[in-house]
């Protein structure tokens, strides 16, 4: 039997793939790596959306002026990073507008963590060392992605979440060496955010329909399991550093692979939550569909002044 021969284009982007080079808007690529990479970016994007949500909750009680200051600094740099990510998704052909439609109509996945609620002000602080942390382990390795718009983007977006997890650690490491009260408090936020945090790294390699594809396209670079260890490995000195622990009864260190076993995890709480029934899934869907008619004002008044500009006499405008 023959095989069918490859096109030119095909083989173009086999080879750029094969040279672990970038592959570029202009360049012709396939469908399915078009596909995947519009829901991975989409998806990350809206994350990023959503995700400023449980913190920005926050702003208004953050504990000093200062503190409120960085977390605002945060939650705006969530909203860059959701502009950078539908800029990279509108390169491969889908505009933002149908991109948001599908996130506010409830058709487009975002993180799993984002619809747990931030409780205390320990629970900022979590989700800085811990979300943040494990969304660093995840995209560090998404700068080599292939697809060079997302692999740029990635590079400023790791950068910024460096400072995000710092301040998360900051604020735990205030909380725990305060009183009593306030390293319990620390404590119970990490009790609630370990789980939810390892669970972002998406579900167990043999259950990971898109991996195996999105690795042999240089999309993925490490397998969903491989991230999730790294990131255990990296957080438990860490923890120790802050004197508070993680309540796993299985979580120690194992000599012979040289790495921190860890329990199982809850996989039926986490396809519940993507499935639209976690804590806060209709929270969260409801705020955004309301920050987005609440902005209709500010986009209509975009399109005006763009629409003034294009017919204006630009050489009349300085
Ligand atoms: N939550 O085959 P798999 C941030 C879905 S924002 C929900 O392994 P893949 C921050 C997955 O989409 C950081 N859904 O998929 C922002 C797939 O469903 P579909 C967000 C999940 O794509 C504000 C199905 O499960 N980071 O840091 O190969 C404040 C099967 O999974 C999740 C990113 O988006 C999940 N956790 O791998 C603070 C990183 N996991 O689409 C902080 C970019 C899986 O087939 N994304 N699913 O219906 C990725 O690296 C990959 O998409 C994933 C999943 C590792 C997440």
């Amino acid at each position: 039997m023959t095989t069918p021969e490859l096109s030119q284009e095909q083989q173009h982007f086999d080879q750029l793939i094969a040279d672990d080079s970038r592959v570029e808007p202009t360049d012709w690529m396939p469908e399915g790596y078009r596909k995947t990479l519009t829901r991975q970016i989409s998806q990350h994007a809206h994350s990023e959306i959503i995700g400023m949500q449980p913190e920005a909750n926050w702003i208004t009680r953050a504990p000093s002026l200062k503190r409120k200051a960085i977390l605002m600094a945060k939650v705006q740099d969530e909203a860059g990073h959701g502009l950078y990510l539908y800029s990279a998704a509108e390169t491969l052909g889908t505009d933002r507008d149908t991109l948001v439609d599908q996130l506010l109509e409830g058709k487009a996945k975002y993180s799993s963590i984002f619809n747990y609620p931030a409780r205390t002000w320990a629970d900022v602080g979590a989700i800085g060392w811990l979300v943040d942390g494990a969304a660093i382990c995840n995209q560090v390795p998404l700068c080599r992605c292939s697809y060079g718009p997302y692999g740029r983007a990635m590079v400023r977006v790791c950068k910024e979440e460096s400072f995000h997890q710092r301040q998360g650690w900051e604020i735990l490491y205030e909380l725990a060496n305060g009183t009593p009260a306030q390293k319990q408090m620390a404590q119970e936020a990490i009790n609630r955010f370990y789980g939810p945090a390892l669970q972002m790294f998406g579900p167990p390699d043999d259950d990971s329909p898109n991996s195996q594809q999105s690795m042999a396209w240089n999309i993925k670079r490490f397998s969903n399991d491989e991230l999730r260890q790294r990131f255990v490995d990296m957080i438990v000195p860490q923890a120790e550093a802050l004197g508070l622990h993680f309540e796993d009864p299985d979580l120690k260190w194992n000599e012979e692979r040289g790495h921190y076993d860890f329990g199982a995890l809850d996989w039926d709480e986490f396809f519940g939550v993507i499935k639209g029934d976690g804590p806060c899934n209709e929270q969260r869907a409801q705020r955004r569909r309301q920050a987005f008619e609440d902005g209709a004002w500010v986009r209509e008044a975009a399109a005006a002044y763009a629409e003034k500009y294009e017919s204006a006499d630009t050489s009349l405008i300085a």
